[in-house]
């Protein structure tokens, strides 16, 4: 164990046992890798034709260009163009799954129903539709033509989920710019072709693309996804459990889920308590599903399933010997896992056409299948149990209670408890008063450049000492919730007396008996758009720009496109987005330039880049404080 690797006991714990047990772990394969390749750090090769590749020498006297031509500011900006791209292109395709549900379920095709309905007719009036007279699957259906109208959009006309779901304000804003997005699979694929050898040579222009592609995320990516999976499975509402390693049961059938799209997650769910019996002839004392990353968010959410683990510590959850089964969807799923369930009785099982793994047993998930696919799956690991090695089991003791569920509705209901008439003006009041002095969202990933968790809690244990209101999602949701910031306890022992008191009274009001938890937990990477949508609400509230509120974005360990995607977004609507690990841009000073001032001017939001986690609390609230100063508040 290197002190470097990780903060969490669980994980500090285990790695030991991986080691001699033979399995290799990301933090082994980090160090292989050093040094890394400083040109692709600095984001300065090319290898967008076979000419190349190509790099540029930043400092020395080696070439200035690529064999085309391309200077240093072109190849960085085009290479974060196509990330973002990327990371657009994972939640568009991920949103699209789940619209595709909702019509057949809607057309009772498949054994999906509509679970939430008042759910159905929000989105349906927010996109200016009929709704009375209309049952919810007549409805339905007219919402999934919505969203495919815009795949079909030929013309000019900005994308409908945008245009429905973004602030006014912020909308004239990027019009101005020219980076409306019209239909988001023609945006990434003009992206690509913007990209490619011998087209855009101006980095303004490819950094505008880029706040474009981070639009195409935030609303035909994560708000199309959230709309449609609360309909499907319902709108999440406050639940209790627990996280971390300490989750697995010894005695029990231990499933996890793990990837991004909760189709088949919930499915399993359903099927794990009902074959609960199966298990039990099979020695065991029942299935305990758990969740890792986002699908584990999503049932979390919704369902109140445990949370193993995040990003990094996956393989571990297999060298606790106890994992029966490991069901994998899409996104985020290391390859290296099959490698590592083979030095266990785990049966690793890939179910998407698009991720197989060598090693794994494949099955096929379909929505027209789904039940038949979960049960299998149940199946496997119950079979799976009956193999398990017990000299081989160490589940580390470490879990902590967490609460969650605050989806925008969730958090409207506690504070209702308090103003019944005018739900939001207790939050307003108490961030206009300072005893709130401001919100921040931290979100996104682990990465092994990163102590795993450290950047996530030392950041959020500043922000809340300072009466600084954190939401949270994603990895970084996992990483507080095992840190025991996600429960009321969590209040007493670490939140500023504003803040607490502010904690105290909703959770009093509430019926809670207790605080609310410091950080609250709003739910997988797609799931951003519901903080997209608070900070809506408050900006209609006030009446201002969304730029102008106390609020941030940070994304401390961030390690996948779709975190660069997501935090463009955040930019664009005018936040400041602290990243804790620096992205492969500082090849081109104009470039970073761009992102950390330049942008500000055009667009109000900038990225803010701090490896230090107090130091970018500091810079997170003197950014806070500005703002408060601009709207007149005391700060
Ligand atoms: O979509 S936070 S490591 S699990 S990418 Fe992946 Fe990053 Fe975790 Fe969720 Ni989001
Ligand atoms: Fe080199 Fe230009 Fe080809 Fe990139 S596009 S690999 S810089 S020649």
């Amino acid at each position: 164990m290197k002190s470097y690797q990780s903060i969490d006991p669980a994980v500090i714990e285990l790695l030991p046992k991986a080691a001699s047990d033979g399995v290799e772990t990301v933090w082994d394969r980090y160090e292989a890798q050093q040094p890394q390749c400083g040109f692709g750090s600095l984001g300065v090769c090319c290898r967008h034709c076979v000419q190349g590749p190509c790099r540029i020498d930043p400092f020395g006297n080696g070439p200035k260009s690529g064999i085309c031509g391309a200077s240093a500011d072109v190849i960085v900006a085009r290479n974060l163009l196509r990330q973002v791209a990327a990371g657009a292109a994972a939640h568009v395709d991920h949103a699209y799954d789940v619209v595709d549900a909702l019509e057949l379920a809607a057309k009772e095709e498949i054994n999906y129903t509509i679970t939430d309905e008042t759910k159905l007719r929000q989105v349906a009036k927010g996109l200016n539709l009929e709704i009375s007279g209309k049952t919810a699957e007549e409805l339905a259906l007219e919402v999934v033509e919505a969203a495919y109208s815009d795949l079909a959009n030929h013309g000019k006309r900005p994308v409908k989920w945008l245009m429905s779901n973004a602030p006014k304000e912020r909308i004239a804003v990027w019009a101005s710019l020219g980076i409306l997005p019209r239909n988001p699979d023609r945006e990434i694929r003009e992206a690509l072709h913007q990209t490619t050898m011998g087209m855009d040579g101006d980095p303004v222009n490819l950094v505008l693309a880029t706040a474009k592609q981070g639009l195409v995320d935030g609303y035909s990516g994560l708000k199309l996804a959230t709309d449609m999976q609360d309909i499907l499975f319902g709108t999440p509402s406050p639940v209790v459990t627990e996280a971390n390693l300490g989750i697995l049961k010894e005695d029990y059938v231990n499933l996890i889920v793990h990837g991004h799209v909760p189709l088949l997650s919930e499915k399993i769910v359903y099927w794990a308590a009902k074959l609960q019996e199966e298990a039990l002839l099979a020695g065991a004392k029942g299935i305990l599903v758990s969740g890792i990353c986002c699908t584990g968010n999503e049932v979390l959410m919704r369902k109140g399933i445990p949370l193993v683990t995040n990003f990094l510590a996956q393989e571990l959850a297999i060298v606790t010997g106890a994992v029966d089964a490991m069901v994998v969807d899409v996104q985020c799923i290391m390859p290296s896992l099959s490698k590592v369930a083979a030095c266990y009785h785990t049966e690793l099982i890939t179910t998407m056409p698009i991720v197989k793994l060598p090693g794994a047993a494949h099955v096929p998930f379909t929505l027209e299948n789904a039940d038949e696919a979960a049960k299998e799956i149940v199946r496997k690991a119950i079979f799976s149990y009956t193999h398990r090695d017990p000299k081989k089991v160490h589940v580390p003791n470490y879990r902590r209670k967490i609460m969650a569920g605050f989806s925008v509705e969730a958090i409207i209901g506690a504070l209702s408890t308090v103003n019944p008439a005018d739900p939001l003006k207790p939050l307003i009041d108490n961030i206009v008063n300072g005893n709130i002095l401001g919100v921040v969202a931290t979100v996104g990933c682990n990465n092994v450049k990163v102590t795993q968790d450290s950047l996530h809690v030392e950041l959020v244990k500043e922000l809340i000492r300072n009466n600084v209101l954190v939401v949270a999602t994603g990895c970084s949701a996992h990483a507080l919730a095992k840190a025991g910031l996600m429960n009321p306890e969590g209040t007493e022992a670490y939140a500023g007396e504003g803040l607490k008191a502010v904690l105290t009274a909703i959770g009093q009001a509430a019926g809670l008996g207790a605080p609310l938890p410091p950080v609250l937990h709003m739910g997988s990477c797609v799931d951003n758009s519901r903080i997209g949508d608070l900070v809506t609400a408050i900006a209609a509230y006030l009446k201002v720009d969304s730029a102008l509120l106390p609020v941030a974005a940070s994304a401390p360990e961030p390690q996948h496109e779709k975190a660069l995607s997501i935090g463009t977004w955040a930019v664009t609507m005018g936040l400041t987005t602290h990243l804790g690990v620096v992205p492969p841009v500082l090849g081109s000073k104009a470039v970073a330039e761009l992102l950390t001032q330049g942008l500000t001017d055009v667009i109000g939001g900038k990225f803010y880049i701090e490896t230090d986690a107090l130091k970018a609390a500091q810079g997170l609230m003197e950014d806070i404080r500005a703002k408060r100063k601009k709207l007149g508040l005391p700060s």
